[in-house]
């Protein structure tokens, strides 16, 4: 196919390297949005899920999907993944400032860091410089990830555990789904990919396979959290089901540290 005959998508991915990547980083085209997440049962605000945004001078907003696949292939994955432990330092502080510590903050991880021998000692120095407890960090990563859980990847999963990180299979459901990951690792719940949760009204099959999902990791004393939870009927299924974490357009889009702390937090506790 030439350059004519592709979509926008594939013309920025045709343009998209890691060069233009790291470039993009250090001119600070790179910033976080969050997205809340709540408690099933009472609504209350339990954390927030950090996601990378790219809005380039040249190219206009490029989505995480396109430049993560192209940043996976190179260095530049570290690069994103240093820009954002330094971005989520700075707005741990805005959390810290509203006493509220009890708050995680939720990074996503991409595959091809999982077998880095110095991932877990990186995160760990990471922590004690900006004095972050583990309790504080949640990490999503794919199963795609696990599927080489070679003896690097199972020794960085344990020592992440061990620090008191949180662990959840991020978009379960769409690829191996594998039982033995649910009973061996030590994580802490699945995220139930929004594929299930956006038909889970009219389609049968949706509202079984997510009933199962749940069941299951309740049995195996496992979490589930839904993405892409867009409606209260939605939202009062899931809850039904005993989902114990929601997140979608429902309860919030993805936003600025500033913006979300003034609209959820003075309602929920005090400013110091
Ligand atoms: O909002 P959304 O379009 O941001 O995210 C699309 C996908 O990109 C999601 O599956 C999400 O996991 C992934 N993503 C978003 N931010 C990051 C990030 O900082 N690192 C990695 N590895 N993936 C991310
Ligand atoms: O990393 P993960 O696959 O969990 O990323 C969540 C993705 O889902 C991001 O791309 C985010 O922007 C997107 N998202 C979050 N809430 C909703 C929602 O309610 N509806 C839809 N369609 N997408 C959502
Ligand atoms: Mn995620």
């Amino acid at each position: 196919m030439n350059i004519q005959g592709m979509n926008d998508l594939q013309r920025i991915e045709v343009k998209l390297d890691n060069n233009c990547i790291t470039q993009g980083i250090d001119a600070g085209e790179f910033y976080l949005a969050y997205q809340p997440q709540v408690d099933a049962s009472s609504g209350a605000l339990i954390g927030f899920e950090a996601l990378m945004r790219w809005n380039s001078k040249t190219m206009g907003a490029i989505s995480p999907d396109s430049f993560i696949k192209v940043a996976e292939c190179g260095s530049a994955i570290n690069n994103i993944w240093g820009h954002l432990l330094s971005t989520i330092a700075c707005d741990r502080c805005i959390l810290d400032h509203y006493q509220s510590p009890f708050l995680h903050l939720a990074l996503n991880l991409s595959a091809v860091q999982l077998p880095q021998p110095r991932l877990a000692i990186e995160i760990e120095k990471w922590m004690d410089e900006n004095s972050i407890d583990g309790s504080q960090i949640h990490i999503e990563i794919t199963e795609s990830a696990l599927l080489s859980d070679g003896d690097q990847v199972i020794k960085n999963l344990m020592r992440l555990n061990e620090m008191g990180i949180n662990l959840w299979l991020d978009d379960f459901g769409t690829g191996y789904s594998s039982l033995r990951h649910m009973r061996d690792l030590p994580i802490t719940g699945l995220k139930i990919d929004k594929s299930f949760v956006s038909d889970l009204e009219e389609n049968l099959d949706d509202f079984r396979i997510v009933s199962a999902i749940v069941a299951m990791s309740n049995s195996l004393g496992l979490k589930t959290i839904a993405e892409g939870v867009e409606t209260e009927s939605q939202a009062q299924i899931l809850g039904q089901l005993g989902c114990n974490i929601l997140q979608g357009y429902l309860i919030g889009r993805p936003d600025s540290m500033e913006t979300l702390t003034s609209r959820w937090l003075p309602q929920h506790m005090n400013q110091v």
